[in-house]
């Protein structure tokens, strides 16, 4: 910066941001099947039984539950996949992001 012509309205970052995170989330409803979203987060965010039990069982008691945090395109990418699930399957099912 300043050397008056060559360089002029540049910035070099000697450290690049880390992306900013999302969270992605689980909504509870009336008709989606526990075993669906047991298999949906078996298959989308690579939990075990136990731990996919233990969040649905969370988003069935509280209404929403968070199944992991990642970087937007990620967190956007696994909602879609999500999404696109439940519909396929006909269960109404509904996640989405928020910013961590
Ligand atoms: N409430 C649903 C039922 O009783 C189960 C369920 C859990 C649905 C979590 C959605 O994100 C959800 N069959």
């Amino acid at each position: 910066e300043g050397d008056g012509q060559a360089n002029v309205a540049t910035k070099t970052r000697t450290k690049p941001k880390k992306p900013s995170m999302y969270k992605v989330l689980l909504l509870n409803d009336d008709y989606t099947p526990m075993e669906f979203v047991v298999i949906v987060l078996k298959r989308f965010f690579r939990m075990d039984m136990e731990e996919a039990t233990r969040v649905m069982l969370h988003v069935h008691q509280k209404g929403v539950g968070v199944c992991g945090v990642f970087p937007y395109e990620v967190a956007e990418t696994k909602v879609n996949q999500v999404m696109d699930f439940a519909r396929e399957n006909q269960h109404p099912l509904q996640c989405t992001l928020e910013k961590a």
